[in-house]
């Protein structure tokens, strides 16, 4: 029974100057790297879209970035173009300590489904492999930090817990878009699935 540290994608289109730019994206990474060396297994996530996403808001015409739409798996916030496969905004953070990284996982490659979650796509049905990789290496111990604290790693965890593994968010070492008041309902959520805050 091991530690994992889940870095959820700490990107340059999730750092100031990005397409998808969260505020204060970039102070966390010198804690993040930090951190690394008290886990035994570190895994990165990398939010890895093909041009056509349907989760871009310049995919659908006349659709406004951040507005909600309907998709056959739920609503579904439409976003600026960001994280597109091969591109420098979907690469890390250059400050990123990608050596010690065990393993990358890529999400939100399927043209038609967005992926918050670093466990399942957003129809919360699709894996992405990652809960096979920490039950394979005995991983039941997850503490989550990275982007975007109220999307991407509030999701992540809240999986988590529903996949039997515990899971902390260390808050500090986590930025959020904040889009109508959804750092405060993440959190919400987070706490009710059992995940500690911290
Ligand atoms: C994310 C919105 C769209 C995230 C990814 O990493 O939180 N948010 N794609
Ligand atoms: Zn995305």
């Amino acid at each position: 029974m091991g530690k994992a540290l889940i870095v959820i994608d700490m990107q340059n289109d999730f750092c100031p100057g990005g397409a998808l730019a969260v505020s204060g994206g970039d102070q966390i990474v010198g804690q993040i790297n930090a951190l690394m060396a008290d886990f035994d297994a570190v895994v990165l996530t990398q939010d890895w879209h093909p041009a056509t996403h349907a989760s871009f808001a310049d995919n659908h015409a006349g659709a406004e970035p951040f507005s909600v739409t309907r998709m056959p798996y739920g609503p579904q916030v439409l976003w600026p173009r960001h994280c597109v496969i091969g591109t420098d905004g979907a690469a890390f953070h250059p400050e990123l300590d990608l050596d010690q990284a065990d393993l990358i996982v890529r999400k939100g490659f399927r043209p038609q489904i967005d992926s918050y979650s670093a466990f399942f796509e957003n129809d919360h049905e699709t894996a992405t492999g990652m809960a096979g990789y920490l039950r394979e290496r005995d991983l039941t111990d997850l503490t989550l930090v990275g982007l975007a604290h109220d999307f991407c790693v509030a999701w992540s965890a809240v999986d988590a817990l529903k996949l039997g593994f515990s899971a902390t968010v260390i808050e500090d070492a986590t930025r959020a878009i904040d889009l109508d008041r959804s750092r405060d309902a993440a959190r919400q959520r987070m706490r009710e699935a059992g995940v500690v805050l911290r």
